[in-house]
């Protein structure tokens, strides 16, 4: 899948509430109520990972996950990483 560059990366994430480009990922922070529901919140997002056979750099600390996406067959941000920040958005929401 095609890279895309900087203006494209920089569009898409108009779109995206919160989420930042990053040392060439895409990442956002969330914060939860407790463990139990980032890691609740986690899992769904796991599941929606491998039906895309796209997944994240992440960090779970608590309450907290910080989520990075990118590539790394391409080597950067493509549509993959947008879609699927698309889809944990709503799974978040
Ligand atoms: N996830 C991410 N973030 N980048 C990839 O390049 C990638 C992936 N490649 N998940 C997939 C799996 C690939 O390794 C498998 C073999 O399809």
């Amino acid at each position: 899948m095609k890279k895309l560059n900087a203006i494209e990366i920089e569009n898409a994430l108009k779109d995206l509430s919160g989420w930042t480009l990053d040392d060439n990922m895409i990442q956002k922070c969330f914060t939860f109520k407790d463990f139990k529901e980032a890691f609740s919140v986690m899992t769904h997002i796991a599941f929606e990972c491998e039906k895309q056979n796209h997944h994240p750099n992440w960090e779970n600390v608590y309450n907290n996950l910080t989520i990075k996406l990118s590539t790394h067959d391409a080597g950067g941000i493509t549509q993959k990483d947008i879609d699927l920040a698309k889809s944990i958005e709503e799974i978040v929401e």
